[in-house]
């Protein structure tokens, strides 16, 4: 299992965080998603094949690019 914790600026509120939750989750691989509207942090728990790269890609293409 890895951990990937990832900075998201774009959440503003819980609808934010419930669309990023559940479009995240639906990566095969992901085994959990948690974001959290005041830190703007977001936790995915994944395994092969989700990768780091690939759960970035997702968060830019749903419109919350991750902090570099
Ligand atoms: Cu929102």
């Amino acid at each position: 299992m890895n951990t990937l914790t990832v900075k998201a600026p774009a959440i503003s509120c819980g609808h934010c965080v419930k669309t990023i939750q559940t479009e995240v989750a639906e990566l095969t691989g992901v085994q959990a998603v948690k974001a959290d509207e005041k830190t703007k942090m977001v936790t995915i728990n994944f395994d092969s094949p989700a990768t780091k790269e690939a759960i970035e890609k997702l968060m830019s293409e749903i419109g919350y690019p991750v902090e570099k």
